[in-house]
């Protein structure tokens, strides 16, 4: 996993048949073929998700916090002059707006991996006041605080690697299939570059980058949490799903 205090960068394309070849073309290198199961766990109503956070248990990979990065849970701070005010996933790259790179969909996302810190921010999101009381162990906690499974699915990911950053291959098992550019940033520095890179590899493989492509949990809640779903594409977190045309 990432090393703390980094951030992730990503950008979600859908791919089609040509798609490996051209990354291959590109000199990518498959560095992964795995299955693994992802389930996500909210209070029953929706305070996790609905302020952004999203706490999941992967398998192979244990308890992980998708959350926005420290940066974005400002509205004074200047560094986060390009989020929307309620620090929306959504972040424009301001600083490249109007040049010749522009990415208006890369998503910036901190993934909490120390259990410490996962029970402190889920506890501090919570409002749950002595987070002592509560110990390292997040499994415990999820128990404690009545935390319940929301949405749980397999994911068929082929990974590859290509000028720097990862590309994931997605297919879940609810019918539903999805690329993401990623890179990890530890420097907030970095990010204008590594955008600039991500918009390489997509003209590379043809897509528009600005485009914005539901991810996974949009498609199964859609599916199978229609509620939830609903709640979190009107508070702005989560990408409505359309009929998307591939642009490929
Ligand atoms: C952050 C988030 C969710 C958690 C799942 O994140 P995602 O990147 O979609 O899944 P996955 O399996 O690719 O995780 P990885 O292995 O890369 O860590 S579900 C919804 N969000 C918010 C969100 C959003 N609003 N818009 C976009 C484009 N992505 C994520």
């Amino acid at each position: 996993s990432p090393p703390s205090g980094s951030v992730e960068v990503e950008q979600k394309f859908l791919f089609g048949p040509g798609t490996e070849e051209k990354l291959v073309a590109q000199g990518a290198a498959l560095v992964g073929n795995v299955s693994f199961r992802d389930q996500y766990f909210d209070t029953p109503d929706w305070r996790l998700t609905l302020a952004d956070h999203w706490l999941r248990k992967r398998e192979g990979a244990g308890w992980e916090l998708k959350c926005p990065p420290p940066e974005c849970t400002g509205i004074s701070n200047p560094a986060t002059e390009n989020q929307s005010p309620r620090g929306l996933p959504q972040v424009p790259a301001r600083a490249l707006r109007g040049g010749t790179s522009r990415i208006d969909c890369a998503t910036r996302y901190q993934e909490v991996t120390c259990p410490h810190n996962i029970v402190a921010r889920v506890c501090g999101l919570l409002g749950v006041e002595s987070a002592a009381r509560l110990d390292d162990d997040v499994a415990r906690t999820v128990e404690e605080l009545g935390l319940e499974e929301f949405a749980t699915f397999v994911t068929h990911r082929r990974k590859y690697h290509v000028d720097g950053l990862s590309v994931d291959l997605d297919e879940a098992d609810f019918g539903y299939a999805v690329g993401e550019v990623e890179a990890v940033v530890t420097k907030q520095e970095d990010v204008p570059v590594v955008l600039k890179r991500i918009q390489e590899v997509f003209r590379q493989l043809g897509f528009e980058e600005k485009t914005k492509i539901p991810g996974k949990m949009s498609v199964y809640l859609k599916k199978f949490r229609p509620a939830h779903y609903e709640s979190l594409v009107r508070a702005g977190r989560l990408l409505k799903v359309r009929d998307i045309a591939t642009v490929q």
